[in-house]
């Protein structure tokens, strides 16, 4: 038998590490870093490293599932009575009570060719725009911000200006555990001595923290206050960039009236933090020749995350700092393909190419890319992620069908989202694992997954990537567009039956031509060997590092929009019953869920059990000790954990990873105590914030 080598991308964050691997009978042999790949440049973190083990893991879904009612025990089936099945029990509903009574839930980790056929079968061909991702959790006030201050949604930085800023804001993101490869990369410039900056703020001191010139503790929300009192310091010093904000923006006398009523000292007390702290922040902003700020969920999962963001990119406006080598927003993606999923309209707001459903000329030029009448696409955004769980908890929603997801862990508030399930009529999950989620299904379909079929992703800089099928899927699992395309079939919708990939690719970049995210020249021939940055207009053109270096943007008038917002207090506040603010997120050994990395020894070690980080002030005020078991309850339920004593968190405020589910602990997950609420504009579910309290066990 000979070895066959070849070039995937990590299908973990968006960093975009590519690995190479080779292949002997079936199995990869050896795994490695690939040294010319754009971004990772050679490197991995553990998850990367780990990877080959995560393929045979245990709980591999080998066949489609049915079973004849919730309760009943599954039946292994081939696809042909799979997708007969589950096309037939849609296509009921569907006729019973209209399309709308449908739902496709997918995920910033399907590959963009099968995700577009996904959002084609629905929202062109069922007529239902009830089509969200799991993006809705994380980047969707990223997105609306970006359309609100620079006219469109895609970031305009990429991971190389982290070679050349001469500072770096690093605000809402831990970036040392979530976004490794490149965190690494940064710190490496500064230990060899590159004059590089870093301000970290995160009401933690994470890892990330640790690492930085300047760590500002802000109270947890406090990010607009924070934004907006660096702006008026900034113009206090007269060092905001009178010449670019004439030449290039809008709104700046509405957004500096904002700045003078306010007063920094009190934006400060909001903040919880010492004014001289900010003054320092203020000052080296102001002096930054290359400023870059990289965020992420610090500033999304926010009931006001729409508006976090922009206060942050009107600080880059204020300064100039945007369309050079080394400056600019740049919002950290999560998923290795969630900035896929936004360019394809993967969004129940969305269509594909960066349009938007509510737009009339939008539609019709989808709807005629797809050679059906211009009316088959409805022009009503449909459900989002969290009110497609809170449809069918309501009744009003019959069908979810559920892709590359894990809800029963993911969603806010899970009393409500296990609810939601056990109502709906129909629920198929298409998954490559078992998870909390395949367990409260009728239908399974079981996927294919990394190496074992062929897919585009864009990364979290606008690299578009495919990675080849390198070995046979196990058992009966199928790539996820074949999956959509033979229940396109068995529901008789005519334009399917997709030869492989590269036909639904041609298809999919001909939609992005004079758009802002445009991959025409993205050809599958360029694909086998290259990553492309977009904008790509034509097959000969080298791709774009950055966006708007010609400063100019996307809106009407070519200039960024500065938007004046005031600080708006989280949503739940703490009451004498729920004293602590419930801070959630992510640790450097697991991705989510764990359905991969839980099962991987080496990555499972280094965390136990379900924990929660408290500050000492709090642990002696309740009479804990490091080590001891605890139950954190809020509003909405309760779950077991380990105390963890740590002054890395401020007083009167906890963390809590969200990784463990119902099949990893049995203490009950993170999401049972968060709330569904979101941000009004992007509809972004406030996951940072709830207010609990701890007790011992
Ligand atoms: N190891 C690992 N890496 C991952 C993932 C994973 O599961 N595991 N998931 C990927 C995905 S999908 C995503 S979206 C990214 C997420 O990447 P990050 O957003 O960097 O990770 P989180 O831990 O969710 O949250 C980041 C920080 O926000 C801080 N924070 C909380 N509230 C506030 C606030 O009000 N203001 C500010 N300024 N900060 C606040 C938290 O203390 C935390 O340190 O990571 C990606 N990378
Ligand atoms: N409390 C709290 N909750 C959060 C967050 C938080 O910070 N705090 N973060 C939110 C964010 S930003 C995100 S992105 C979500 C992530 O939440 P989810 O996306 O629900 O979590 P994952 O574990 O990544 O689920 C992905 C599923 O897809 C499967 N899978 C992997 N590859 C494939 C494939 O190729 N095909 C198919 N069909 N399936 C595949 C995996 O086995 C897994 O079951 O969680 C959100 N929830
Ligand atoms: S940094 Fe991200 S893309 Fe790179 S190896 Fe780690 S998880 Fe994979
Ligand atoms: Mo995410």
């Amino acid at each position: 038998m000979t070895d066959t080598s070849g070039r995937s991308l990590c299908p973990y964050c968006s960093v975009g590490c590519q690995v190479e691997v080779t292949i002997r009978d079936q199995a990869v042999i050896s795994l490695r870093g690939a040294a010319d790949s754009p971004v990772s440049r050679g490197l991995l973190c553990p998850k990367g490293a780990l990877l080959s083990q995560a393929l045979d893991a245990p709980g591999r879904l080998f066949s489609p599932r049915l079973r004849a009612a919730r309760h009943a025990p599954w039946r292994d089936v081939g696809w042909a009575e799979a997708i007969q099945e589950a096309a037939g029990r849609l296509r009921a509903i569907i006729d019973r009570d209209g399309p709308g009574a449908v739902a496709l839930y997918g995920s910033g980790q399907l590959d963009t060719e099968a995700w577009y056929l996904g959002n084609k079968l629905f929202k062109g061909h069922i007529g239902s725009n009830n089509v969200d991702s799991n993006s809705r959790l994380c980047m969707a006030s990223a997105a609306t911000a970006y359309r609100f201050s620079l006219g469109s949604d895609g970031p305009p930085t990429c991971w190389d200006d982290l070679h050349h800023a001469d500072q770096v804001l690093v605000i809402g993101s831990n970036m040392a555990e979530a976004h490794p490869v490149a965190f690494q990369q940064f710190v490496a410039r500064r230990r060899a001595g590159e004059r590089a900056g870093l301000i970290v703020v995160d009401p933690r001191a994470t890892p990330t923290a640790r690492k930085a010139d300047l760590h500002v503790p802000l109270r947890p929300g406090s990010d607009i206050a924070f934004c907006n009192a660096i702006g008026r310091l900034i113009l206090d010093r007269n060092a905001h960039n009178r010449p670019f904000i004439a030449a290039h923006t809008s709104g700046f006398d509405q957004y500096a009236d904002l700045l003078w009523s306010l007063d920094p000292e009190e934006q400060a007390r909001i903040c919880g933090v010492d004014i001289a702290l900010l003054e320092e922040v203020a000052l080296r902003l102001g002096q930054a020749g290359a400023l870059l700020s990289c965020y992420c969920q610090g500033l999304g999962q926010s009931s006001v995350g729409t508006w976090k963001h922009t206060a942050l990119i009107n600080l880059h406006l204020l300064l100039g700092q945007i369309g050079r080598p080394g400056a600019g927003p740049f919002s950290l993606t999560g998923q290795p393909n969630a900035m896929g999923g936004r360019e394809l309209g993967g969004m129940a707001h969305l269509l594909p190419g960066y349009r938007l459903i509510e737009n009339a000329e939008h539609r019709r030029e989808v709807a005629a890319h797809w050679q059906l009448a211009p009316e088959r696409i409805s022009p009503r955004p449909g459900l989002t992620a969290v009110e497609m769980f809170e449809a069918l908890d309501a009744g009003d929603l019959k069908a979810i069908w559920i892709v590359c997801n894990n809800p029963l862990v993911s969603m806010p508030d899970l009393g409500m989202a296990r609810r939601a399930l056990a109502r709906a009529e129909l629920v198929i999950v298409q998954d490559i694992f078992e998870n909390e989620t395949t367990a409260a299904a009728d239908v399974v379909f079981s996927a294919a997954g990394w190496l074992e079929k062929t897919g585009t992703m864009t990364t979290g800089d606008r690299h578009v990537i495919r990675s080849p099928q390198l070995v046979e899927p196990p058992g009966l699992a199928q790539p996820d567009w074949w999956i959509f395309d033979q229940m396109a079939m068995q529901l008789g919708r005519p334009g399917f039956g997709y030869a492989d990939h590269t036909a639904i690719w041609d298809e999919y970049r001909a939609l992005t031509t004079g758009r802002l995210c445009d991959q025409s020249g993205v050809t599958n021939e360029r694909l086998e060997r290259e990553a492309i940055q977009w904008p790509c207009p034509t097959p000969t053109h080298p791709g774009t590092q950055r966006l708007y270096t010609d400063l100019r943007f996307s809106t009407p008038d070519g200039r960024a929009r500065f938007v004046p917002q005031w600080h708006h207090e989280p949503h739940e506040g703490v009451s004498a019953d729920y004293p602590l603010v419930l801070n959630t997120g992510r640790i450097a050994a697991q991705w989510h869920t764990m359905t991969r990395t839980g099962k991987i020894a080496k990555l499972n070690q280094q965390i136990g059990a379900p924990w929660i980080e408290m500050h000492p002030d709090d642990a002696a005020q309740r009479g804990l000790s490091d080590g001891d078991a605890a139950i954190v309850r809020s509003a909405r339920g309760a779950v077991r954990v380990t105390i963890r004593i740590s002054a890395s968190t401020r007083p009167g405020s906890v963390f809590m990873p969200f990784h463990w589910g119902a099949l990893s602990a049995d203490s009950g997950a993170v999401n049972e105590l968060t709330a569904a609420i979101r941000d009004p504009i992007s509809g972004q579910p406030e996951l940072k914030h709830c207010a609990v309290q701890v007790e011992g066990a």
